[in-house]
């Protein structure tokens, strides 16, 4: 069985971006009123569609670029010097924490962030979130029929001799997903017992992927069992003709994310970013991911949640510990790289 493991800090480096432009301060003072560069971790539909919405109401015209967690913090920390985008929107709060710790945010506190509670953000404004995604189990019906097993309902599951080789989950070094998934595993059983835990689930992979999205799509399509993901993707994967999926999340509990929004340090457009968090955290802003089959919960009380959400709603949760999360995940993502090459 062919194993890939992509170990992603490195990648990060070598990903290309769009095209940037920007010197002098004429052109700077243009680009500061007209345009907005935005390092993004959603899905791509979803933030093309902000990027117009954005673009209607203000007339601001956003360059994304979409990239998954460890790669933006990668390289919005090879840019520092000299920052080519002004918002990091989308992704685990996890990765803005390490980001803030690192230096790499600037704090903004929205007049609009007043209405979101108060564990949905940053006391100091460095992030903000905008949705709350749940974790879990994507699998194949068709598969696990032919292979006689249940869909998996515990950790543990996933250890079984039948879903040796079929499982898929992100690289936690790429992926604010997959260092989701790293982190819950080791708040349920500590840190010892959970990378013992994460190296027996390393025998049963398939692969691990850059991205976090990519393990749900694999179980949708049959090429592997079961997928670990935000089950909010797997109901679009479902909807979106994958009609073999079928979702668990573990009875144990299961961690989450806070999807964030922040204005990376030093932003070249500082004005439109702050426009634009003013503009994520509205209710009419919130609810466009729904339009295009983004599920997460949402954070401002106003905005309504998607229906087909309802379906999740009642998955047990762990008091899931961002601040730890986010503050070890260098320590963290190498343990579990050490964890995994044995
Ligand atoms: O937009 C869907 C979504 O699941 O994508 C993000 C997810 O973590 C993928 O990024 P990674 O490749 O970094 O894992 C979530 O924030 C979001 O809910």
């Amino acid at each position: 069985m062919f194993k890939k493991k992509l170990f992603a800090l490195g990648l990060a480096a070598v990903m290309s971006v769009g095209l940037f432009v920007g010197c002098g301060a004429k052109k700077n003072e243009a680009k500061e009123n007209k345009t907005l560069t935005v390092y993004c971790g959603l899905m791509q539909d979803h933030m093309i569609k902000a990027a117009k919405e954005f673009e209607n109401e203000t007339g601001i015209k956003v360059e994304a670029v979409r990239m998954s967690s460890g790669e933006i913090l990668g390289r919005i920390n090879a840019e520092k010097e000299n920052p080519k985008a002004s918002v990091w929107f989308g992704g685990p709060a996890d990765g803005f924490i390490n980001a803030k710790e690192k230096g790499l945010l600037d704090a903004y506190v929205s007049p609009n962030a007043e209405k979101i509670p108060a564990m949905f953000k940053d006391a100091e404004g460095y992030w903000t979130g905008i949705y709350k995604g749940y974790l879990g189990f994507v699998s194949n019906e068709v598969l696990l029929k032919e292979r006689g097993v249940e869909k998996p309902q515990t950790w543990e599951d996933l250890l079984k001799p039948e879903f040796k080789g079929q499982v898929v989950m992100a690289n936690p070094g790429s992926s604010g997903t997959a260092y989701t998934t790293l982190a819950t595993v080791l708040q349920l059983m500590g840190e010892e017992k959970g990378l013992e835990y994460m190296a027996k689930l390393d025998k049963q992979m398939k692969t691990y992927t850059k991205s976090g999205t990519a393990p749900g799509r694999m179980a949708g399509q049959g090429e592997c069992m079961v997928g670990i993901t935000f089950l909010h993707d797997a109901i679009k994967y479902k909807e979106e003709g994958m009609k073999d999926i079928t979702i668990s999340a573990p009875v144990e509990g299961t961690g989450f994310e806070i999807g964030a929004v922040g204005i990376i340090k030093g932003a070249p457009e500082m004005e439109a970013a702050k426009k634009f968090i003013d503009w994520v955290l509205t209710k009419e802003a919130q609810e466009i991911g729904q339009t295009v089959g983004s599920y997460q919960f949402l954070t401002n009380p106003e905005a309504s949640n998607p229906e087909q959400a309802k379906q999740i709603e009642d998955t047990k949760l762990i008091d899931y510990n961002f601040k730890w999360a986010g503050e070890n995940r260098g320590a963290l993502v190498e343990k579990w790289n050490e964890a995994v090459k044995k």
